[in-house]
Order: C-alpha cells, then structure tokens, then sequence
C-alpha cells in the first residue's frame, strides 16, 4: 500500500466526522487521483456507532477509498500516516469546570502526542480541531518531542472563512478577490480578524469598504459570536462549515495556496511578540506540501492591542495547563 495516503482522523464518531469523513473519501484533500486509507479513532463506548458510520462510507462507494480501519487506540491510528485530523476532544458537559475541561483535554492530548512521537512519519501533516485546539496542539507536540513542531498546527481557518464571507459581502467582491487576510491567536472569541494587509486588486479592502466603524463594532464581534449564532440558531455546533474549514487547511497545506495568505495555528517562533512554542492562528502561504509564515509583518495601534489581547489568552490558557500537571 505504498502509493495509499494513510489518513488517521479522531472523534470519528462525532458530528465533524459525519461530513468530514465522506469529503476526505471523496478525495477533497489529495486530489481525484489519490487512493487513500482511513484510520478512524474514537472512544471504546461509541465504537458501535463508528461501525455504523463506516457502513455509510462503504454504502458511499468512493472509488479512492482503499481501505478504512476503526479503532480506540492511537497507536494504531497513528502508524505511518501521512496526515492526522485530530477532531476527538471533551466537550464541556453541565456543571464542568473549565479547569476540568483543561486537564481531560491535556490527558488526551499527552497521550496521543506520545503516540505520534513513537509511531508516526515525521513528515506527516497534523491537524488539530478539538477544542481547545490551540492549546490542544501545543500538549500535543510538547509530548512529540522527537515529531516536528512544525507539522503540528491547529485550526483557525473557520474563523478566517466566516470573516473572509462576510467581508466579500460587505465589500460586493467575490470571496477570491480578497487577498492577504489574516486570522490572529486563539480559536475562541479573542481571535483578531486582521483587514490591515487585505487587499482587492492591490487596493486595500478597508478603502474598499471603507465603514470602519462595521469592522470593528460590526465584523469582528459577529465572527467572534458566530459559533454561538449556530448553536441558538441550530441547536447544535457548526458541524459542515468546521468540517470544510479543516478540509481548506489540509488541502491547502497539501496542494498550496495559490500565493494568497491563509491563517493557521501554527506553533510560534517567537515572531511577531507571540513566546515561543505557542500556537497561535498566524498568516502562512502554502506551496509544494509546506507553509511558511508571512513574516515582518508591521504590526501596530489597533492590530497590536488585538494581537497582544489574544496571545495573553492563549498564555493563559498555557499557565492552567501547567498548573495543573506540577
Ligand atoms: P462531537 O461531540 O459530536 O464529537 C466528538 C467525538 O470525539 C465523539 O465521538 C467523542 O467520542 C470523541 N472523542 C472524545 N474523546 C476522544 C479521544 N480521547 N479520542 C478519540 N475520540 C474522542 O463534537 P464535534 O461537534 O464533532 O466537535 C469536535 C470538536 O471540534 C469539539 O472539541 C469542538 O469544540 C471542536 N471545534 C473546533 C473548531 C475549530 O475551529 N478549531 C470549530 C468547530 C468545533 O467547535
């Protein structure tokens, strides 16, 4: 199975999944002449409902399906993968506490990091989705010390869409217009939605749109609120939109990004003011299976609050995971 892209995705179980998985065996990550191979991991308790779904996938007859696997133990999930969607995470149930939430998701995530060090190739791509997914994947790579950080990144590309649909909107261009836009720091409602380098046809999209009154009173907090906007609306959490959000950020890293800016959480170099070893969502252009971060950006007055406000979130969040393992 040499030429079969091994492709472990976490929380198959869950409602990402549902869509996520039946995309991914369309082949919308490596391309319609890809064979590829799944490795499903979820809890022991709802493997019956993972048969289930991987009954669907079969009932899908995707030509490029070569094989899926069901599991509950990372080991297995994670052996030679070429890529990993880590979706699988405890959501905060009633009456949870925060610090709780913390320590099950640092316990999950420790664990599938030693399982990645030890199993996996050291060129695959990771993706964290579950939340907290920032800190999420700085657990995870802190326990892969021998697996690059730097193909560990968490997702911040829901954000960076539900901002990009909303500014096309406002400025009456097409979504592909718009170039050079960023999503900054922690996936959670201090994330900073950055127009300050976006441009349409080389002119900048705040002339554009000109209000900018709408883009900070407005934008920013509707794409802070808008998971919250789905849950009222919906009655449960984004689940197609997250799905293709993770799908644009591996494909992408895949395949590229045609030159344009995309926002990743990717584990910081110390650029920008963010400390080392933080992931923080970030501007990156794909090309050729890698990214690479847009650097020497100037950031200042507004942009530099912003930034500052949800870096010391993300520091925040690093200190209660400290906190509670010493
Ligand atoms: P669901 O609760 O429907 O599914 C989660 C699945 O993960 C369940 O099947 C559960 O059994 C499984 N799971 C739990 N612990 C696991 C473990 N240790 N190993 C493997 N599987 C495990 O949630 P869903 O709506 O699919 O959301 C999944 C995660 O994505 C949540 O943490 C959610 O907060 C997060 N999101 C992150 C987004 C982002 O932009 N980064 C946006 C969408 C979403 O809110």
């Amino acid at each position: 199975t040499g030429h079969v892209k091994q492709i472990a995705v976490t929380g198959a179980a869950g409602q990402i999944c549902y869509s996520l998985l039946f995309r991914i065996a369309r082949g919308e990550l490596y391309g319609p002449r890809q064979p590829i191979s799944l490795r499903l991991l979820d809890l022991p308790q709802v493997q019956p409902a993972l048969r289930g779904v991987v009954m669907e996938l079969e009932d899908g007859a995707f030509p490029l399906l070569a094989d899926v696997a069901v599991t509950d133990d990372a080991r297995l999930a994670f052996r030679d993968i070429d890529a990993a969607i880590l979706v699988g995470s405890r959501p905060r149930s009633k009456g949870m506490e925060r610090r709780d939430l913390l320590a099950t998701n640092a316990e999950i995530f420790r664990l599938q990091g030693r399982a990645l060090n030890d199993v996996a190739k050291l060129d695959a791509k990771v993706l964290v989705v579950g939340n907290p997914a920032n800190t999420n994947a700085m657990i995870l790579s802190e326990h892969a010390p021998e697996f690059p950080s730097e193909n560990i990144t968490s997702m911040i590309r829901l954000d960076h869409n539900r901002a990009l649909a909303q500014l096309a909107r406002k400025a009456l261009v097409g979504l592909e217009e718009i170039k050079g836009l960023v999503v900054w720091g922690n996936h959670s409602p201090t994330m900073f939605v950055d127009w300050s380098h976006a441009t349409v046809a080389g002119r900048p999209l705040a002339d554009i749109v000109a209000d900018h009154d709408w883009y900070h009173k407005t934008l920013i907090p509707q794409v802070a609120r808008r998971g919250t906007a789905v849950i009222e609306a919906r009655g449960a959490s984004s689940a197609a939109s997250a799905a293709n959000a993770a799908i644009d950020h591996m494909r992408d890293w895949i395949n590229g990004s045609g030159g344009d800016w995309v926002s990743m959480g990717l584990c910081s170099d110390g650029s920008y003011g963010i400390p080392e070893g933080l992931f923080c969502g970030s501007p990156a252009i794909c090309a050729e299976g890698q990214y690479a971060r847009v650097a020497d950006l100037k950031i200042r007055g507004y942009a530099r609050v912003m930034l500052d406000r949800t870096v010391a979130e993300l520091i925040e969040e690093r200190e209660a995971v400290r906190a509670l393992v010493s």
